[in-house]
């Protein structure tokens, strides 16, 4: 069979230009300045996203990825064969290569992501690796409900989800909930859903994890503004901002600001905001967990914990739950 036969026509339920608008005013016009952190990944700064994994101080992507390669075989023989596998923020769709690789004889991979090209090209390559697998790809905001597209012909025993990235750790407690409680809906009762979450850990090594020396991150942070002045019209003047990552104890997050450097206005779909010398757009949270702060989360979603692994030095930490 050809990978054509076997590649599903995109799903597309991409974000409309008219929610990124409103999002963005409604944020701007927040006492405390704020962007949802999803519009980061434009096509742009998708790829900004994959050149931050590739980075030294940005521990997590290579120790959640040295975590699947040494527990592939667990997680396969927990989810099981004929397996419809849902991969929520798939990106660049390299660390399913490592899960795909360990099934047994997987029915369909589902990756689900906001970045529309991003999600296309992936799913490409992914297809000629595995030009046997049914790839169905979704481009959908996965905070929202959607539902997953039919696969006609295509029998499976069970549905697994896989959540990686520690993604989980950019919505706030309560998202988080209701995330793992919609996935825990839509993949069904029994199912076994993957997740990875980033742990708490030494200040410093997370800040500069957020603040790397080459500007990487800075300039996905940044490249929001770019977005909005390109897509909605905006009037940002990227070097009057700065990046900056803060580590919030309380919450136990680190947050991504965009530091105005100067009194200043900007424009936006033809309306004015105002910015004070040091006031801030407060663009990403990244919060860090304990096992047991991250299971109670679960638990709190309806998710029974079963199963967790971890780098040796307890960066990082793959769940297992099940619904
Ligand atoms: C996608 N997400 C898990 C990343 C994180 O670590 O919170 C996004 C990111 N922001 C800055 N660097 C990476």
């Amino acid at each position: 069979k050809s990978s054509e036969t076997k590649l599903e026509e995109l799903q597309d339920l991409e974000p409309s230009l008219e929610e990124f608008r409103a999002s963005v005013i409604e944020g701007l016009s927040a006492s405390r300045k704020t962007l949802p952190c999803k519009f980061l990944y434009d096509r742009r700064g998708s790829q900004i996203f994959d050149d931050i994994c590739d980075l030294p101080e940005y521990y997590p992507t290579r120790t959640e990825r040295q975590i699947l390669e040494q527990h592939a075989r667990d997680i396969a023989a927990l989810i099981g064969p004929e397996l419809r596998l849902v991969e929520f923020g798939s990106g660049a769709g390299m660390k399913i290569r490592l899960l795909l690789q360990a099934l047994e004889k997987p029915s369909a991979y589902l990756p689900v992501d906001i970045s529309r090209e991003h999600l296309i090209a992936a799913n490409a390559d992914l297809a000629q690796t595995f030009p046997d697998l049914c790839i169905a790809p979704v481009c959908a905001d996965y905070t929202a409900p959607f539902s997953l597209p039919d696969l006609p012909g295509i029998s499976y025993k069970a549905t697994a989800g896989f959540f990686p990235g520690s993604t989980i750790g950019n919505f706030t407690r309560e998202e988080a909930v209701s995330f793992l409680a919609g996935a825990r809906g839509l993949l069904g009762s029994g199912s076994v859903m993957i997740v990875g979450a980033d742990l708490v850990k030494n200040i410093d090594v997370l800040r500069d994890a957020y603040d790397d020396a080459a500007g990487v991150t800075a300039s996905f942070n940044l490249n929001l503004l770019r977005r909005i002045n390109r897509e909605l019209g905006g009037s940002f003047e990227l070097a009057q901002f700065r990046h900056e990552a803060r580590w919030n104890a309380d919450l136990e997050r680190i947050e991504m600001h965009l530091v105005s450097q100067r009194r200043q206005e900007v424009t936006v779909g033809g309306q004015r905001f105002s910015f004070a010398a040091g006031e801030t757009i407060h663009t990403e949270s990244s919060h860090k967990y304990r096992l047991a702060s991250f299971r109670a989360l679960a638990a709190e979603a309806g998710y029974e914990p079963i199963e967790v692994w971890m780098d040796e030095k307890q960066l990082f930490s793959v769940h297992a739950l099940r619904a």
